[in-house]
């Protein structure tokens, strides 16, 4: 490896939340030491002291920091084409999950599913967003609805991590639908294996978070709380699903633990989003979900700006709501659905995002100290990352400072 490298013509984006215009260096350059940015500024100011290290040219590239995917089920067995094929035809989401399909469904493909089963579909997933210039993504279990088959599902989104050059953050999503076996039990569900369960995967290691499906089809606000009191008493962080299909005031709760993020927030009540902006949490917009359910209400986007909510984007790939692989369409649905700016899109996938996993400081930025973790792209302007829709324009990545 080497340990000083000096990149230059390039122009940067460096994503400085005190800066405007994506914080853009036109002529710029970057130096790495050790794996972190040493100096990052304007090439004609380059300190003397770094103009011997080894130089090398991006070829007037555009430069970000490496994008984060900051909530995925990349994890999961089989596919739902045939519900995309049933909404279409009229049925609801709502409707095919109270039918016994929807998230169930999934639970029984991942189930049958092998251990090389589901990584080999996973590596699929990953690699394309690898393809878009990702180096950190968030994996959640829910899909396996026993102790042992959420275990399963972490252990397999971990390994990910020895195969593919990413950083990998895994969040223990249990309370996500009611297993068939459980039915009308959903309190003993959540003692016996959403409980139980994380206790035991979290003394594994297991556990970078902890997460719940705050819905009428999924838990209660009062049952995800039981679990929310469990995680703060092992030390680990709460995110949520939250008023994704209707207003359970689980952003709120989010707030109360002190937690990550909320995420989807679709039906979050305007007069929630002040209190909401008081606990810090991030804002996790989804518009992939929206998109695939053809969802017409679109969350509260100007009270969010307004407040000083900070938006991250994630592509919530999954097989039933969002089986989307691109966090380019990701945000290029956040601009064109959600009136996201291209500036906002790519900072709801570097800077927002990593302070929606608690990785700010080391990513999501290019700025001294922070890790050498960066994307380098076929495109003049910051703006075209969210503007065009179709093949990447993805050059390369920059991971500790090595090419690849
Ligand atoms: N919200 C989602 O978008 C996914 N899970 C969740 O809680 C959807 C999961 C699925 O339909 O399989
Ligand atoms: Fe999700």
């Amino acid at each position: 490896m080497q340990r000083e490298v000096l990149y230059t013509e390039c122009r940067v984006a460096t994503m400085h939340s005190g800066k405007p215009e994506y914080g853009l260096i036109e002529n710029g350059a970057i130096v790495v030491r050790n794996g972190r940015i040493a100096w990052v500024g304007d090439a004609q100011g380059l300190p003397a002291q770094y103009s011997n290290y080894s130089n090398e040219s991006l070829g007037q590239r555009l430069i970000t920091p490496a994008l984060i995917d900051c909530h995925t089920h990349l994890v999961f067995g089989g596919n739902r084409a045939s519900e995309f094929e049933m909404r279409l035809n009229g049925a609801s989401y709502e409707e095919i999950s109270k039918a016994g399909s929807g998230i169930v469904s999934t639970v029984r493909a991942t189930r049958l599913a092998s251990d090389k089963e589901l990584l080999q579909s996973a590596i699929t997933r990953l690699d394309d967003l690898i393809s878009e210039g990702v180096a950190v993504v968030e994996i959640k279990s829910g899909y396996g609805l026993t102790i042992a088959d959420e275990i399963r599902m972490l252990r397999v989104a971990r390994k990910l991590e020895s195969l593919r050059p990413v950083k990998i953050l895994t969040t223990w999503l249990a309370a996500h639908a009611l297993p068939v076996e459980y039915e009308d039990k959903p309190d003993d569900y959540i003692n016996e294996v959403a409980i139980l369960g994380l206790q035991q995967a979290a003394e594994e290691g297991l556990v970078d978070a902890v997460d719940g499906f705050c819905e009428t089809i999924g838990f209660s606000p009062a049952q995800i709380e039981r679990l929310f009191e469990v995680a703060h008493s092992l030390g680990l962080p709460v995110k949520l699903h939250a008023e994704q299909l209707s207003d359970q005031k689980g952003a709120l709760l989010v707030g109360k633990y002190a937690g990550l993020s909320a995420d989807h927030l679709e039906y979050l009540s305007v007069d929630d989003v002040p209190k909401f902006a008081e606990s810090g949490a991030v804002a996790v917009m989804l518009p992939g979900a929206f998109y695939t359910l053809r969802e017409s209400k679109i969350p509260p986007i100007n009270v969010f700006r307004s407040t000083g909510v900070e938006m991250a984007i994630a592509t919530d790939c999954n097989p039933g709501s969002s089986p989307i692989s691109s966090i380019l369409t990701a945000m290029n649905i956040a601009c064109t659905q959600f009136s996201m700016t291209p500036e906002e899109a790519l900072a709801g996938t570097t800077r927002c995002a990593a302070q929606a996993l608690g990785l700010q400081g080391d990513y999501g930025v290019i700025e001294d100290g922070a890790l050498a973790e960066l994307a380098v792209w076929n495109v003049q302007h910051p703006a075209e990352l969210s503007y065009w829709v179709g093949p990447s324009k993805f050059h390369k990545r920059i991971s500790h400072g090595e090419t690849s």
